[in-house]
C-alpha cells in the first residue's frame, strides 16, 4: 500500500505517529518494525502469501481490549476513550483502525458489532448508531481499500445474554439476540463483508440440572436457520461460520470442538452454508492440538477459516496471546496444503497483547512477529511437501490397502468372514515401526 493511500485513511490526527508503512526485509534485518518473512507478493505452491492468508485484524482485542482482567482495570489509555460523544468517540477509533490496519498492511479487518460503537439504550438508538459508523467504514474502506473479512454480534457481553442468547429459556431475550444479529448481518452487507461468524459464547449451560439441553440446541439450529435465510434473502452469498469452543465463558459450550460442531450441522441440515471458524486456543481448551481441529474440520469439507492465536502450555485458559509457534503452525499448515483448503474466511487474528504491553508499539510487534511466523511455517509446509519423503512415508503405511485383499477391503467387498479367513491363511503380522521420530525430524529440518 502506498503512502497516500494511507494519508486518506488517516483522520485529523494520527494515532501511530512514530510508525511507518511495515515493509518485508528480510530476515537478516534488525528493523524490528519490518517483515522479515511475510512478503505478501512471494509466491509459495502457486499462490501469494496474501492470497494464502487473507489477514486480518480484530477490531475487538485490538482497538477495545484496554487489558482489564478480573484483577484489574485496563493498562492502556486509547485516546480516542478521552471523547464523550459515541458517535465521535467510535469515528476516531476507526481512524485509528485504519491507520494501524494500512500501516502493517493487512488486507481486511473482523468486527462485532458494538466493536464498532457503543450499544445504544434502545434497538432503536443501537440501530441509528450502527447506521451511522457503518456509512464511516464504507468510506474508511474505499479510501484505504482494506476490506471486511466477517462481522459478527456480541451476544454473550450484555447481561441480558447471562443464560445464553440463542439458547435463552426466555423467549423475549431470544428475540433480542435475534435483532442484534438482524442489524449486524445489515451492516455486514452494507460493508461488503464476505463472510458472518457465530461464536456462541454462552450458548452453553452452567448447570445441567437447571437446563433443557435438547430445547436449547434445538432453538439454537432454528435461530441459525432464520438467520441464514434472512441473510440469503438480503442477498448475501458469503459463508457462515460456526466457531467451536468448549467452555470459558460458560461450563459447557454447545459447540464444544470441530467434531461436535460438525455432526450438529449435519443434524440440522446447516452443513450446505455452514461451515468451520477454528481458533487455535480453543483447540487446545478442548484438549486437542490446532492440527487436529483443521483435520477434523477438513476431512467434513468443512474447514473454511482460522482464528489465529495460541495458548499457554501452563495455563488453562483462553490467553489469545499471538502466534509464535513455527512448529504448531507448520503442522497446521501442512492440513492446509495438503488437502488444499479454501481459507474463504482467512486467517483473524483473534488475539491480544498481553496486559504490560502498553506501548502502541506493541501492536504492531505482535502482527509482525504473527506474520512472519505464518509465513515461515508456510515456506517450510511447503518444501516438506514438495521436497521431503514426507508424503511418501506416510502413504507407505497404509501400502497394504493398494492391492490384493487389502484393497477389496477398502471397497467394500470383504465380509467378516473373509477376514477370518485371510487371518488364518497367514502367519502372526511382522511389527511395522510408526516411526513418529523420523516424521517429527522431517517437519523441524524445514522449519
Ligand atoms: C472468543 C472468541 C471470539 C470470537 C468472535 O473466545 O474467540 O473472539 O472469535 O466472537
Ligand atoms: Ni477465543
Ligand atoms: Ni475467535
Amino acid at each position: 500500500m502506498n503512502t497516500d493511500k494511507i494519508k486518506l485513511t488517516l483522520g485529523n490526527q494520527a494515532y501511530y505517529p512514530a510508525i511507518n508503512q511495515i515493509k518485508f526485509e528480510g530476515k537478516e534485518s534488525d528493523n524490528p518494525l519490518s517483515f522479515k518473512y511475510y512478503n505478501e507478493e512471494q509466491v509459495v505452491g502457486g499462490k501469494t502469501m496474501r492470497e494464502h492468508f487473507k489477514f486480518a485484524v480484530a477490531y475487538w482485542h485490538s482497538f477495545c481490549g484496554n487489558g482489564s482482567d478480573p484483577f484489574g482495570p485496563g493498562t492502556i489509555r486509547f485516546p480516542w476513550d478521552k471523547v464523550n460523544d459515541p458517535l465521535e468517540r467510535a469515528k476516531n477509533k476507526m481512524d485509528a483502525a485504519f491507520e494501524f490496519i494500512s500501516k502493517l498492511g493487512v488486507p481486511y479487518y473482523c468486527f462485532h458489532d458494538f466493536d464498532l460503537i457503543d450499544e445504544g439504550s434502545t434497538i432503536k438508538e443501537s440501530e441509528q448508531r450502527l447506521s451511522k459508523i457503518t456509512d464511516y467504514a464504507k468510506e474508511k474502506q474505499q479510501a484505504s481499500g482494506i476490506k471486511l473479512l466477517w462481522g459478527t454480534a456480541n451476544v454473550f457481553s450484555n447481561p441480558r445474554y447471562m443464560n445464553g442468547a440463542a439458547t435463552n429459556p426466555e423467549f423475549d431475550v431470544l428475540s433480542y439476540a435475534g435483532a442484534q444479529v438482524k442489524n449486524a448481518l445489515d451492516a455486514t452487507i452494507k460493508l461488503g463483508g464476505e463472510n458472518y461468524v457465530f461464536w456462541g459464547g454462552r450458548e452453553g449451560y452452567m448447570s445441567l440440572l437447571n437446563t433443557n439441553m435438547k430445547k436449547e440446541i434445538d432453538h439454537l439450529a432454528k435461530f441459525l436457520h432464520l438467520a441464514k435465510d434472512y441473510a440469503r434473502g438480503q442477498g448475501f452469498r458469503g459463508t457462515f461460520f460456526i466457531e467451536p469452543k468448549p467452555m470459558e465463558p460458560t461450563k459447557h459450550q454447545y459447540d464444544f470442538d470441530a467434531a461436535t460442531v460438525i455432526r450438529f450441522l449435519n443434524e440440522h441440515g446447516l452443513s450446505d452454508d455452514f461451515k468451520l471458524n477454528i481458533e487455535v486456543n480453543h483447540a487446545t481448551l478442548a484438549q486437542h492440538t490446532f492440527q487436529h481441529e483443521l483435520q477434523v474440520a477438513s476431512d467434513a469439507g468443512l474447514l473454511g477459516s482460522i482464528d489465529a492465536n495460541r495458548g499457554d502450555y501452563q495455563n488453562g485458559w483462553d490467553t489469545d496471546q499471538f502466534p509464535n509457534n513455527p512448529l504448531e503452525v507448520t503442522e497446521a499448515l501442512l492440513v492446509l496444503l495438503q488437502n488444499k483448503v479454501k481459507l474463504d474466511g482467512g486467517i483473524n487474528f483473534d488475539a491480544k497483547v498481553r496486559r504490560n504491553s502498553t506501548d502502541y508499539h506493541d501492536l504492531f510487534y505482535a502482527h509482525i512477529g504473527a506474520m512472519d511466523v505464518f509465513a515461515r511455517s508456510l515456506i517450510a509446509a511447503d518444501k516438506i511437501l514438495s521436497d521431503s519423503d514426507y508424503l511418501k512415508l506416510r502413504e507407505e503405511r497404509y501400502a497394504s490397502y493398494n492391492q490384493g485383499k487389502g484393497k477389496s477391503f477398502d471397497e467394500g467387498k470383504l465380509s467378516l468372514v473373509d477376514l477370518y479367513n485371510h487371518a488364518k491363511s497367514i502367519d502372526e503380522p511382522l511389527l511395522k515401526s510408526g516411526k513418529q521420530e523420523l516424521f517429527e525430524n522431517i517437519i523441524n529440518q524445514y522449519i
